[in-house]
């Protein structure tokens, strides 16, 4: 049998689900994670969507959202625990061997680490969300419109609305599948995009303040630090996607973003557009993702680990 096969065999005679994915959610990892619940449900099944980071203020609008926990009993046990999108299961921040007699990994992160009974994992999906789209048509499971939209979310989140190179043949089918299933692009479009506080925007404008580009135009990189989310007083989620705007700099081939943790502690986000590969530096410094995206925490000044990662990449780009 396929690990699909497995996975969805595991669906059908487990009763109890714990859904998980990895910390501080993307799209892709609460809009699968939902997905998966809300047709767990539909079968009549007992599934508890969890986040140890909750939900974030973005998401919000997917259906489903307002039943994510982000702590559980401590003698709560599940048949069966799916970690969704984590690369590594520590990213879940669940003790979910120890709960779930089954615990199966779906994820689309190359190198995701085989730490349960069922592996199903596929580099070349654009996303988790359509990973889960295949699980439920194995299993013959109607799409509820709930269900689309939160599969929608997922792909249209994890291939930077169909930018990347991840939106694959594969990523438009399901998308378009989902529009017909009733979901309304402009709305989840609106959820997604068009819903910013105005919190977001002013970390932003203190944030873009501090752009770095290299000499040579190709590395470009902006900061947030502790200090700039204590002024605005909002956490890390409103910078979510900031790695974007040196991204969208004419000639820049690596994006950088360093968010602040610590007086001496950076979590560095990588966008690469294509030659470099930030998810082999990452995982050479400690961190993990793909080849265009990427991430790792450094530690040091910002002044150090900034030249540090600089050096590196103008090496890796001549
Ligand atoms: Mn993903």
């Amino acid at each position: 049998m396929t690990a699909l096969n497995k996975t969805v065999d595991a669906l059908k005679t487990g009763k109890t689900f714990l859904i998980a994915a990895h910390e501080g959610p993307d799209g892709d990892a609460l809009a699968s994670t939902l997905a998966l619940a809300n047709a767990l449900r539909e079968m009549g099944k007992d599934a508890v969507a969890y986040n140890v980071d909750g939900v974030p203020e973005k998401l919000r609008f997917l259906p489903g959202s307002e039943r994510v926990v982000s702590c559980l009993a401590s003698d709560q046990r599940f048949d069966v625990g799916v970690i969704l999108d984590a690369g590594e299961i520590r990213r879940a921040r669940v003790d979910a061997r120890e709960r779930c007699d089954l615990l199966v990994n779906i994820d689309h992160h190359p190198c995701s680490e085989d730490f349960g009974d069922l592996y199903l994992v596929d580099d070349e999906a654009s996303a988790t969300g359509a990973m889960i789209y295949r699980v439920l048509k194995a299993a013959g499971h109607p799409i509820s419109q709930p269900v689309a939209e939160c599969i929608y979310t997922a792909i249209l989140s994890d291939t930077g609305s169909f930018r990347y190179s991840s939106a694959n043949p594969e990523a438009f089918a399901i998308a378009g599948e989902m529009v017909a299933c009733g979901v309304d692009p402009w709305e989840i479009a609106g959820g997604l995009y068009e819903s910013q506080e105005a919190e977001r925007l002013q970390l932003l404008a203190l944030t873009l303040a501090t752009l770095k580009v290299s000499e040579c135009g190709r590395i470009a990189a902006v900061t947030t630090t502790t200090q700039m989310f204590d002024q605005i007083g909002v956490g890390a989620e409103y910078a979510d996607s900031f790695v974007n705007y040196p991204r969208s700099i004419h000639g820049v081939e690596v994006a950088l973003f360093f968010r602040q943790l610590a007086p001496e502690r950076f979590k560095l986000g990588m966008r690469s557009k294509g030659r470099v590969d930030v998810g082999a530096l990452a995982r050479e410094l400690g961190g993990g993702g793909h080849h265009n995206a990427a991430g790792v925490e450094l530690v040091g000044s910002l002044l150090d680990v900034q030249q540090f990662v600089f050096s590196r990449l103008q090496s890796l780009l001549s």
